[in-house]
């Protein structure tokens, strides 16, 4: 029986492309379990859904919805597919925190919910038994005769050292490659998934009930090996929410990438306290070359609020100690936290300024349907029940807009903050990473390049025309408002 994987098309072209690591999971492993499968990946695939179509007659149709940028393709596709008698379903992180929204579509037969393997292999064996009742299927959101949506038992996990090796072949892996510290040739893999801890803006407590499960070390190793040696990868962004919970757990990974004795960097994200100067020092001589660090917020009100749980007087300490290392510390903060006042944000300035590190990723505060936040600002009436995804896109397309405020911050000021850091970023041209010299602006550019080719005609002027735009304001907002700076005690 033939099963085909679509991941849409998303509609910020300025962003560089990963491989759908999901959807790749999902495929290998229905495929180890004997179905045939097909991924039709169209943030790098130029072919219409009929050519494919005309290829391989699917049967069943998962669609993967990670953000709102992708909700418009996906129900395009889900239009066409339908009025062939195609069945339909969506999965990923925003199908699963809000399926009400995603169901009232009518556009889909139903939504897994959650992690998609065991799930998708009892769909796939129901569609070839003929099965057309799915409720004894676990992890579904499915509509009753009368349109209500309802949910099938609760998915538990799945045991990780049961699921099967990722098969690259289903992807064109060239189209994935990624410039960054140290690397050309960089791709997107993971080693670990979820989190121990429940960070208020976050949708782990829902997603992955704040568990943390580590994929088998030789299913990783076996496809780095693989990658490197058949695609010539040269680095890996481990996507994991947390790279190693301690240090024992990042001794016995480190010393697992150096037994490949292969040449290629790496970098992921960690948490602020867990890691001494010596600790870098190891992951350095592992490959280790960039890190991020979730600090969030230099107000400690705001952290304890968020219920961040990190060590405030670690943070310098810790990005002084990874930079003394040779790895590059990369902050990642939000501005405009619900409640956040001037006083806060300032704190936040001054803490960046402490960092001494040129890279710093401030993003708007934006609620994160399944988080504690979302929860609270809907208990306040700050934030609706989203029944309609359009609706959803009015509050999440506060990331460029701030149609939306949660903070006592003004919206002016949220802009000044965020654009004098990512101007900085933009112009960090002398970083030494393990003594080679990388300059961010080129990535950023050869990033950007890359994505204008994998796009279409429409996709090349859309995001030729955003990323001016956003340069643009970017420059602007951080150029001219000089006593908004000053307010902030910016530098
Ligand atoms: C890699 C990544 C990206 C890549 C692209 C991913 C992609 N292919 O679309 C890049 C860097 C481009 C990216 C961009 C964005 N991302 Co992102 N990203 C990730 C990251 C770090 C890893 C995802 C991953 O590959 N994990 C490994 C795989 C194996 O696990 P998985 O993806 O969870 O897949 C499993 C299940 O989710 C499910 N599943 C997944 N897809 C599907 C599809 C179907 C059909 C089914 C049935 C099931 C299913 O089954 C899979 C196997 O078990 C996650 C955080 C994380 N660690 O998970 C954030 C994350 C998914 N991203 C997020 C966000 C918000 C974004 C952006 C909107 C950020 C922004 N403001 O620009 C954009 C939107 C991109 C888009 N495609 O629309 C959020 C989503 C939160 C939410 N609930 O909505 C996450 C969870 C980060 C976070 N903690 O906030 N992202
Ligand atoms: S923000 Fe990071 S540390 Fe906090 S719950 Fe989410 S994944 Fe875990």
């Amino acid at each position: 029986m033939n099963v085909l994987f679509i991941n849409p098309k998303t509609e910020i072209y300025s962003r560089s492309v990963t491989a759908p690591l999901g959807l790749l999971s999902i495929a290998s492993f229905l495929q180890a379990k004997g179905f045939s499968v097909r991924i039709f990946d169209r943030t790098v695939q130029k072919r219409t859904l009929e050519e494919v179509l005309a290829e391989f007659e699917p049967e069943l149709v998962g669609i993967s919805l990670v953000s709102y940028y992708q909700y418009h393709d996906a129900c395009d596709l889900s239009r066409r597919l339908r009025a062939r008698g195609t069945q339909v379903i969506w999965g990923g992180a925003l199908a699963s925190c809000l399926p009400q929204a995603v169901l009232n579509t009518g556009l889909l037969d139903a939504i897994s919910i959650g992690e998609g393997e065991q799930t998708w292999l009892e769909l796939a064996t129901a569609k070839q038994k003929g099965q057309s009742d799915l409720t004894g299927i676990k992890g579904l959101a499915l509509r009753d005769a009368d349109g209500k949506m309802f949910f099938t038992a609760q998915r538990e996990f799945v045991d990780l050292a049961t699921l099967p090796d990722i098969d690259w072949s289903l992807v064109e892996v060239e189209k994935y490659f990624q410039t960054t510290y140290g690397c050309k040739r960089m791709l997107y893999l993971y080693a670990a998934k979820g989190c121990p801890f429940n960070c208020a803006f976050c949708y782990n407590k829902e997603f992955h009930r704040c568990t943390y499960r580590k994929r088998p070390m030789d299913s990783l190793l076996r496809e780095i090996k693989y990658l490197v040696q058949n695609h010539g990868m040269d680095g890996v962004y481990f996507a994991d929410e947390l790279f190693c919970r301690n240090v024992k757990e990042m001794h016995e990974t480190c010393d697992a990438l150096q037994s490949l004795g292969l040449n290629f960097v790496w970098g992921g994200q960690t948490r602020i306290g867990i890691f001494k100067e010596e600790d870098f020092r190891y992951m350095f001589n592992a490959g280790c070359r960039w890190i991020f660090f979730g600090v969030e917020s230099g107000s400690k009100r705001m952290l304890k609020q968020m219920n961040k749980r990190i060590d405030y007087d670690k943070i310098e300490q810790t990005f002084a100690a990874c930079q003394s290392a040779g790895i590059v510390a990369i902050g990642s903060l939000i501005i405009g936290l619900p409640g956040e006042t001037e006083a806060d944000a300032r704190e936040t300035v001054a803490l960046i300024e402490r960092l001494h590190t040129p890279l710093i990723n401030l993003n708007y505060y934006m609620v994160v349907p399944g988080s504690d936040y979302h929860q609270q600002l809907l208990e306040e009436g700050k934030y609706p029940v989203i029944e309609d995804v359009e609706e959803f896109n009015k509050y999440f397309s506060m990331q460029q807009k701030l149609l939306d405020n949660y903070s006592d911050l003004p919206a002016i000021d949220m802009k000044v903050i965020r654009a004098v850091y990512m101007w900085r970023s933009f112009r960090t041209n002398d970083l030494n990473v393990g003594g080679e010299r990388f300059s961010f602006t080129k990535k950023v550019i050869t990033d950007a390049l890359k994505s204008v080719k994998t796009g279409d005609l429409k996709g090349f002027i859309i995001s030729s025309w955003d990323a001016g735009l956003e340069f643009l304001r970017t420059f602007y907002y951080a150029h001219f408002y000089r006593k908004v700076k000053q307010k902030y005690g910016i530098r």
